[in-house]
């Protein structure tokens, strides 16, 4: 039997099962990249760790046009009242200087000159390609699809805490305050997380849905492993 058939025949996952399997991604988060395992050992020279914040502070910097793709595709006016603290949170608002503004701090204390970083010159063609796929996933695909892929974040607090407990000792070189962004992350993660599988296990409720849902985060599963490709490629 096709494998589209075999999904159409085969019952809907619980709410639980299907948070599991959504869970069970987590096996092919970029926390295992072999970049990512050389970073948190302190097998990193600093230039690879440059290279690496100016690659990221691409993906930072789309974030807000990804999330208010979401916005400007969503009718749910209570959906939108929490979705929009994301772009808050890295444009900054009022006093506030957002993670934009911190992954840059991130950039001067890992040693860029912030016009280099905010120049995107360091910005190799794999990352770039990655992050504009994932920007155009979210104009295009429905809202609920977006929300779903965002939940690659469910791994994020664990890379963030891995940052802060293995830099200050393998990179003493880099200022601990420019780490102040992963320890911004952890709370965000988790709250944006929370919201983000409601919104997922509401929507996804037949097993073809479910079985989409799991291709959606592993599409996104695979911008991060590729952008950690890119640049284990370009900073070897
Ligand atoms: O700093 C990160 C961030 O702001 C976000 C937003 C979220 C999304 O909407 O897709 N994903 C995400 C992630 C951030 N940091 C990554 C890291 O490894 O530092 C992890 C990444 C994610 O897990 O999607």
């Amino acid at each position: 039997m096709s494998a589209v058939v075999e999904t159409k025949t085969k019952a809907a996952w619980s709410r639980a099962e299907f948070e599991e399997q959504l869970r069970a991604k987590g096996a092919g988060y970029h926390i295992h990249h072999p970049f990512n395992r050389r970073m948190n050992s302190g097998q990193l020279e600093p230039e690879q760790i440059r290279g690496w914040v100016a690659n990221r502070f691409y993906y930072q910097l789309r974030i807000p046009q990804k999330d208010a793709a979401i916005l400007a595709n969503c009718p749910d006016r209570e959906m939108r009242r929490k979705w929009v603290l994301r772009i808050l949170d890295h444009d900054g608002f009022g006093d506030g200087e957002g993670g934009i503004e911190a992954w840059a701090r991130l950039g001067t204390a890992v040693g860029i000159e912030r016009e280099q970083l905010w120049s995107l010159r360091s910005v190799v063609p794999g990352v770039r390609f990655a992050v504009d796929a994932y920007v155009n996933f979210a104009r295009t695909a429905p809202w609920q699809e977006a929300v779903c892929s965002s939940l690659t974040e469910m791994f994020a607090p664990k890379i963030h805490q891995d940052r802060l407990a293995n830099w200050p000792h393998h990179y003493p070189w880099i200022d601990q305050e420019g780490l102040q962004y992963f320890r911004s992350r952890i709370a965000l993660a988790e709250r944006d997380v929370e919201h983000g599988l409601q919104v997922t296990l509401d929507h996804f409720t037949s097993r073809a849905q479910q079985e989409r849902a799991l291709d959606i985060l592993q599409f996104k599963l695979d911008i991060l492993w590729a952008m950690l490709d890119a640049v284990d490629k370009a900073f070897p």
